[in-house]
């Protein structure tokens, strides 16, 4: 036999009504207090009553149908509201743990551009048969100066704006002292870069920092030329900056290289027209080089009648700007995540 229209009309009810409890449930954050839940859904005049009173207008074996069906939908929404208010959440219904949202991913962290690059100048230049050596920051003024033929008095001294600990112990000035504590452990052949921090009381600007990071590179071996410094150089500047990078070397003055040098590479920001980086110039100096002065063979006992060698020191964070296209040294100093999350 067919259903009365009543008791149709009743199944959609139903049926409205459970798809109504869902939504207010997962209201989201228009989540209703749980109280005005109870009192819309099961209150003495709210939605389930209003389905139980309908069943007086139905057949006797709809109204059992319905009526099973009308109890069930209670019996869930009372066990859906139960507990509910109790917690500190003062009546809003507590959320159900859904597995399949995804889940809130923790910030990730990742390598300073410094190590990046780092990294890269060590891989470069083991590539041309150098090995990494280490030494301290805190350094003797002997190994920062006196071994480096920079004695007590001397203007070169001045050069470096230096922080000192005590009378005889300062925080390196530049990577230097490692060519001096290498060539005291090992004969030559010698072929080591050693990078590390260095500090100097420089007034910070867009290309200074007291506390900046230096490459040492230091060959000795028999018949070293300067010919061999300017290979590994220009080899070094297409390795990190591509074979249109342009170098030049100007003469300079260090105590520990005689001829002494500065290398430059061209700016790649104004490709060497000029501007704020390269200071109108189009060059950016990168190193201070030259060839070991035989006086420091003699301090480490190396013959400089046999032997011969060229030593550089780089600017790190000169490289990095560079590379990077970073305008101020200061950046990479500062720890601010949006700079940082940018490498
Ligand atoms: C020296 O420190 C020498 N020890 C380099 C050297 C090594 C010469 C071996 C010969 C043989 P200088 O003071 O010029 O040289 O510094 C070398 C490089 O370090 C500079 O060219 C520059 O790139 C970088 N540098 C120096 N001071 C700072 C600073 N305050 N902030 C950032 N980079 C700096």
């Amino acid at each position: 036999m067919a259903n009365s229209p009543s008791f149709e009309k009743l199944q959609n009810e139903i049926t409205a009504l459970e798809g109504a409890f869902k939504d207010a449930l997962d209201g989201g954050s228009n989540a209703e207090p749980c109280e005005s839940l109870r009192i819309r859904f099961l209150g003495r005049k709210g939605s389930v009553s209003g389905l139980f009173k309908q069943l007086g207008a139905l057949t006797e074996t709809e109204r059992k149908t319905a009526g099973l069906q009308i109890n069930a939908l209670k019996e869930s929404i009372q066990s859906a509201l139960a507990g509910c208010g109790s917690s500190e959440n003062a009546g809003v219904v507590e959320r159900t743990f859904d597995p399949t949202l995804p889940g809130d991913m923790p910030p990730i962290g990742r390598y300073h551009p410094l190590t990046m690059l780092l990294r890269e100048i060590k891989s470069c230049f083991r590539r041309m048969g150098f090995s990494v050596a280490d030494g301290p920051e805190v350094e003797t003024e002997y190994y920062n100066f006196e071994a480096l033929n920079i004695p007590k008095g001397h203007p070169a001294r001045e050069m470096q704006d230096t922080f000192f600990i005590s009378d005889d112990i300062v925080l390196r000035t530049h990577t230097s002292p490692v060519q001096i504590r290498t060539m005291e452990t090992q004969k030559p052949p010698v072929r080591i870069i050693a990078p590390g921090r260095c500090y100097r009381k420089d007034t910070p600007d867009a290309t200074h920092s007291p506390v900046f990071h230096q490459v040492e590179g230091l060959c000795v071996d028999e018949g070293i030329t300067f010919a061999d410094l300017k290979g590994v150089i220009l080899n070094f500047a297409r390795y990190m900056f591509g074979s249109d990078v342009k170098i030049r070397f100007r003469p300079s003055f260090f105590p520990f290289t005689e001829p002494s040098a500065e290398y430059d590479f061209s700016c790649r920001f104004c490709s060497g027209k000029g501007c704020s980086v390269c200071k109108g110039t189009g060059w950016v100096e990168i190193s201070g080089a030259g060839m070991v002065n035989p006086k420091v063979f003699d301090y480490v006992g190396y013959d400089s009648e046999k032997y011969t060698g060229y030593a550089f020191g780089m600017g790190v964070e000169r490289i990095a700007m560079l590379l990077y296209e970073v305008h101020d040294i200061r950046l990479f100093f500062e720890n601010d995540a949006r700079f940082l999350h940018q490498f």
